[in-house]
């Protein structure tokens, strides 16, 4: 159906007289006429050619007109299809309606037939009509679902270090402070860590900015295997990481930083070749948060967690150091 004007119809009728009269109507009004006189002739015609419109009588012997509109629309759901039905048959028109017909003409209205043309050009305009408002439709839900899908991508670059993957510092403050929220409603404990790689200055130095930078991505994947799934690690800036450790006390926040330290200290890290032995000192702390400022809550822990931190770089770093929060 591509052209806006229609210009090839399939009678169907197994009157003949009807057949004839239908075609010679329609061919004057500049039809290409088509006509079949049996719902077996209709399949062949329709198997073998690409109908504008298909005029379908209703009551045929075999087959009946409903039941070939039926097994038409189950695979084409775009034709225009207009039946012709008996006097006064408003029921049967309305169960043609469902099951997808475009419109339904009584014959006796087109008697002698001249409203024919009209009334298949008209079904077939509204039939083009509903087929440009479903594209329109179809592209609409497509355009929102691209939209959705790259607001989803936004919002996940906006929480995500680009380097290492993990959630930037911004969103990890975020989930840190609702995690502080949720320990202080239930009384639970939390432990808050500061890593930060050891002279990775001269990293850089030695190996390069771009070795340091696979050095950093590589900790960071270090970081998400070896933590917990309720854990959280992020990127907190340059070569310093913050981790926060749900339902863990102080002594359960040493045993993780030391298997990290560990495992930081074992693994060699960067690009092939130039793969070096990091070590990684760490500072932790654990609060049963009572205070109902989470922001505050937050503060204070991460500063004491980079005293710990602190006390682990002047003790001779590759070292964990815990201390509460209060
Ligand atoms: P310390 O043991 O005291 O922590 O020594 P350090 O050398 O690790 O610490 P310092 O603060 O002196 O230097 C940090 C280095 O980390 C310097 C900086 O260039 C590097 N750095 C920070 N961010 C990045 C980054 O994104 N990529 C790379 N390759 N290097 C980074
Ligand atoms: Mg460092
Ligand atoms: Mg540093």
């Amino acid at each position: 159906m591509t052209n806006d004007s229609p210009s090839c119809v399939l009678v169907v009728d197994d009157s003949e007289s009807i057949r004839k009269r239908l075609a010679q109507i329609l061919a004057l009004r500049g039809w290409d006429v088509a006509v079949a006189g049996s719902a077996e002739e209709a399949r062949t015609a329709l198997g073998a050619e690409k109908f504008d419109v298909v005029a379908i009588d209703m009551t045929m012997p075999g087959t009946s007109g409903l039941a070939l509109l039926r097994e038409i629309r189950q695979t084409d759901a775009d034709t225009c299809i207009v039946m012709l039905t008996g006097e006064g048959d408003i029921e049967r028109a309305a169960e043609c309606a469902e099951a997808g017909a475009d419109d339904s003409m009584e014959k006796a209205s087109f008697e002698p037939l001249q409203g024919a043309d009209f009334r298949l050009r008209r079904a077939f305009a509204t039939r083009l009509l509903e087929l440009e408002r479903r594209r329109i439709s179809e592209e609409l839900h497509k355009a929102n679902e691209h939209l959705q899908q790259a607001n989803a991508e936004l919002a996940s670059l906006s929480q995500t270090d680009q380097l290492t993957g993990l959630a930037n510092r911004r969103h990890l403050e975020e989930l840190l402070q609702k995690e502080i929220e949720r320990c202080g409603r239930y009384g639970h404990c939390l432990g808050v860590a500061l890593l930060d790689l050891d002279h990775f200055k001269k990293v850089n130095d030695t190996a390069g900015h771009q070795a340091g930078d696979r050095v950093l991505s590589d900790f960071g994947r270090l970081l998400t295997d070896s933590l917990r799934a309720t854990d959280a690690a992020g990127r907190y800036g340059g070569e310093e990481f913050l981790i926060f450790f749900p339902e863990t006390d102080l002594d359960g926040v040493r045993v993780c930083l030391e298997r990290l330290r560990r495992e930081t200290a074992a693994a060699p890290l960067g690009p092939p070749g130039l793969r070096a032995h990091v070590t990684v000192s760490c500072g932790g702390t654990a609060v049963r948060p009572t205070d109902k400022d989470a922001e505050l809550v937050m503060r204070k822990l991460v500063g004491r967690a980079d005293e710990a931190l602190y006390k682990a770089k002047n003790t001779g770093r590759n070292r964990v150091v815990v201390a509460p929060a209060d």
